[in-house]
């Protein structure tokens, strides 16, 4: 396999009380690349495979064009295109079959076959890395680390904010020590029985709570607690496991988690010197890794196998950031091709579906969705324009129209006044919001700013009026938390009314959604909301051991089932901090929060680098 190499270098050690231990992510950014480029086959592969044909032309074939010719498009009128596209397809048909034999050789094997060959396979890496003679090469800038402005926060000034973020803490305290007393090294705890919990999104990857962990502990200053996380990491954390896994779960939360430590800490974090080589097989990959994540598939009950918007698309943000740090632009260059080519696909209504089918290249089932499927399809478009400085005009174009489009077909107004985000399934509309799709709000005044201005006061209402919708699906609960999916039809509003849509499970959306409206409004109430849901967690989902969610909020009692999802800490309890924190703590003009709350740096566009904290 083509080798991703990475080199270490010491960054500047930025926090006094920083333990020496090293905290050596070498190794986990050779398997990040790695796991990386995995990625981008899997998704690349819609893109690359040879029925793609017609959606190829102008993108593949000219993917450097990607690189410098994002605003305009690749360019078509090279005489010699037509011939070459042809030699170029005729390769990566040979090569993709080569492929599915090796792909299929693969699967008969036995698993401990198939462990002998990854590790083979992970020396051959690991000696290619290290050049010819078996030396670095150093060729390659070193990326120096500079801590992005407002990387660390300081008390409020006002007392009750102040008391209030300090419980916030204290509430970060209890899921972390629980989580460490108990489940240390699984993916997340069972507070109510008290033992380690692990769900298929990872595989047999483990330690999915500290990963996601990491930046919250910074963030509020629990050094002592990210010293010891950062240590497991060092230690523990393996992606060499040749089982099934969430890419896009565990892009969101370990990829993202690990660039986010690394740019909140700077904490002696190696960094990528060396090109990655790993795409130089990518054109013909199929939905596969050839070492150590075994064969790529869809998962079976996405409309006959098709892949998901919410997936493919939900990749930009880190990839981004993976090029900037390795030097290798082809992480980039790879993410820009996937939108490329959704950027061309007819859409209907403008919409676009949640399935596209990764043979045909053609969309399956109609049906579009700003919560689950869909969501942070869209929320990258916007942040992918931000988190480029403001360069990246076909995200901003994206992203717009992709917005009015929803806000023509998708979302209503209650007889009583609530304005929600319906689904639409080929035509049709479904009268209900998910909790997921409560992100919106936050995300539509994230982009108020940037929208023609005969626009931005329109959506700045629109996202007030999704936060006001989001808080009364909470208010309308016994519990005072919100169910997961909520209907305007049946003579209700802002209520479940199927059992199964009853549950919540620590999940951050309406919270996220008060804190941008905070930020951009400073209007009291949404703290005061956010307060709310503080107590609510406190009164029904704490327990002795953690925090649980619960099956149904409008019982009146809690039945809880057990789970303390590590979005909770990563995203739940971060963004009630921040809540209560003062603007300045990661302003949003300089990070750029990835769909798991990690915040990721700006890239400045005049100096190809982070903006510095001491500038
Ligand atoms: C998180 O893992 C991410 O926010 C993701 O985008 C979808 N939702 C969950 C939490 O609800």
């Amino acid at each position: 396999m083509p080798v991703a190499t990475l080199l270490p270098f010491t960054a500047t050690p930025n926090r006094k009380s920083a333990s020496p231990t090293s905290f050596r992510l070498t190794e986990k950014f050779i398997l990040l690349l790695v796991f990386s480029a995995f990625i981008t086959l899997c998704f690349g592969a819609i893109f690359f495979l040879p029925d793609s044909s017609k959606l190829l032309s102008g993108v593949f074939f000219h993917s450097s064009a990607v690189e410098t010719n994002t605003r305009t498009g690749p360019d078509s009128s090279d005489p010699g295109s037509a011939l070459n596209e042809e030699r170029v397809l005729a390769k990566i048909r040979k090569d993709h079959e080569k492929a599915l034999l090796e792909a299929k050789d693969t699967l008969q094997k036995r698993p401990d076959e198939i462990k002998q060959d990854i590790i083979n396979e992970k020396e051959k890496v690991a000696k290619e890395s290290m050049g010819q003679g078996g030396k670095d090469d150093n060729n390659l800038p070193i990326v120096e680390y500079h801590r992005p402005p407002g990387a660390t926060g300081h008390e409020p000034l006002d007392p009750e904010t102040k008391d209030r973020r300090a419980k916030i803490k204290e509430m970060m305290k209890h899921a972390w020590g629980n989580y460490r007393r108990y489940a240390w090294g699984s993916n997340e705890l069972r507070p109510i029985s008290k033992q380690g919990h692990s769900s298929n999104l990872f595989g047999s990857i483990k330690g999915a709570t500290i990963v996601d962990a990491l930046d919250t502990l910074h963030i509020m200053e629990m050094f002592e607690e990210f010293d010891a996380a950062t240590d497991w990491v060092e230690k523990n954390l393996d992606f060499n496991v040749n089982a099934e896994v969430s890419v896009f779960e565990v892009n969101i939360r370990f990829v993202g988690g690990l660039l986010s430590a690394y740019y909140l800490s700077g904490k002696e974090v190696r960094i990528i010197r060396k090109l990655p080589v790993v795409f130089s097989h990518a054109t013909s990959a199929p939905c596969a890794s050839v070492s150590l994540f075994g064969i790529g598939r869809n998962w079976p009950w996405a409309s006959g196998g098709s892949s998901i918007l919410a997936e493919y698309g939900t990749l930009h943000l880190e990839f981004m950031h993976l090029s900037k740090l390795s030097g290798n632009p082809e992480f980039a260059q790879k993410v820009m091709n996937i939108r490329k080519v959704l950027n061309r696909l007819d859409k209907p209504q403008g919409l676009y579906p949640n399935y596209l089918n990764p043979n045909s290249g053609q969309w399956g089932q109609h049906h579009v969705s700003v919560g689950g499927l869909g969501d942070s399809f869209y929320e990258y478009l916007l942040k992918a324009w931000l988190m480029s400085d403001k360069t990246d005009e076909e995200g901003k174009r994206m992203y717009y129209d992709a917005l009015q489009a929803i806000e023509t077909n998708l979302i209503r107004k209650s007889s009583g006044g609530l304005t929600y985000i319906a689904e639409w399934k080929g035509g049709l509309l479904e009268h209900k919001m998910g909790h997921l799709t409560c992100f919106a709000g936050g995300m539509i005044a994230l982009g108020a700013d940037g929208a023609p201005s005969e626009k931005t006061g329109h959506q700045m209402e629109q996202a007030a009026e999704i936060a006001r919708t989001c808080h009364e699906s909470y208010a309308r609960t016994a519990l005072k938390l919100g169910p997961e999916a909520f209907r305007f039809d049946g003579g209700v509003e802002a209520i479940a009314t199927r059992q199964n849509e009853k549950y919540f499970i620590l999940r951050p959306e309406v919270i996220e959604t008060y804190l941008y409206m905070w930020r951009f409004t400073h209007d009291p109430k949404y703290r005061e909301w956010g307060w709310e849901a503080v107590q609510a967690l406190e009164q029904h989902c704490k327990v002795e051991g953690g925090y649980s969610g619960v099956r149904d909020v409008y019982a009146s009692t809690p039945n809880h089932d057990d789970v303390q999802q590590s979005f909770y800490l990563a995203e739940t309890l971060k963004y009630l901090y921040l809540l209560f924190s003062d603007d300045d703590h990661l302003p949003f003009d300089h990070w750029v929060f990835n769909t798991e709350a990690h915040p990721l740096p700006v890239i400045l566009k005049d100096k190809t680098d982070i903006p510095n904290e001491v500038e």
